[in-house]
């Protein structure tokens, strides 16, 4: 038996096996933002909140107004420890019922203890709508898109060199990026803000997920299979 478990043990060890791990989530299904466990409010340094965040209808669901000034409003995670990940991976569903006037619904993966570094994607209503990617303020990524006005799957994927944007399972566009290579903890912004006299864009989220995958620490392999060796020797003896 412990023969057995020494040679499985040793073959994940020789061809490490990838393992997946969701390390936050969220269906937005009873009705009330889990401030508690899941989400701050973001407050922008300068601009004040314009419009509303519920849980209703099952899914997240921003109404954001301008006013005739940059209104933001967003939620984010609360930080998200995601040591040792060889790939994260925020997923979900999104949609954009309408684009019109001036606004921008986003995605952004930051890096939880230095928010200078971060990568954005997003979409924007004017002159387009565009569709973005930026890499630490640097725009990179920047053409024209339609918005998903139905509910899309979605999902941001990293690997410390590449940064995907996927959706429905295709992938729409990648950027290099070694931004957050370093980071171990995470926050997930999403929203968007408005800049309109006219009242009223939305954007509504549902199922999101933050996931890592890892490859087990050598040392790990090292530790379990010397105990296990050690085990059958003190058998033997
Ligand atoms: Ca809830
Ligand atoms: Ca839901």
């Amino acid at each position: 038996m412990k023969k057995v478990l020494l040679m499985a043990i040793a073959f994940l060890c020789i061809t490490p096996a990838v393992f997946g791990l969701t390390l936050f989530s969220d269906d937005f299904n009873d009705n009330s933002i889990d401030y508690a466990n899941r989400w701050n409010n973001y407050v922008h340094p300068t601009y004040p909140s314009g419009g509303s965040v519920v849980e209703q209808n099952q899914r997240l669901e921003f109404t954001m107004y301008g006013a005739n000034a940059p209104r933001p409003r967003r939620l984010e995670t609360h930080s998200i420890n995601a040591s040792g990940w060889e790939t994260i991976d925020f997923s979900g569903h999104w949609m954009i019922p309408a684009t019109r006037y001036t606004a921008e619904f986003d995605i952004s993966i930051i890096d939880a203890n230095n928010p200078s570094l971060y990568i954005v994607v997003a979409y924007q209503s004017w002159g387009g709508p565009y569709f973005r990617m930026t890499d630490a303020g640097v725009i990179k990524e920047h053409y024209l898109r339609s918005t998903p006005s139905n509910m899309v799957s979605f999902s941001l994927r990293y690997d410390g060199s590449t940064f995907e944007y996927w959706e429905n399972d295709i992938l729409v566009d990648s950027i290099t990026s070694t931004t957050l290579a370093g980071s171990d903890s995470f926050i997930v912004r999403i929203g968007g803000w408005d800049y309109s006299a006219y009242p009223n864009q939305y954007v509504y989220f549902d199922d999101v997920a933050f996931s890592m995958s890892a490859v087990p620490e050598p040392a790990t392999c090292i530790l379990l299979l010397s105990v296990i060796a050690g085990l059958l020797v003190r058998k033997k003896m």
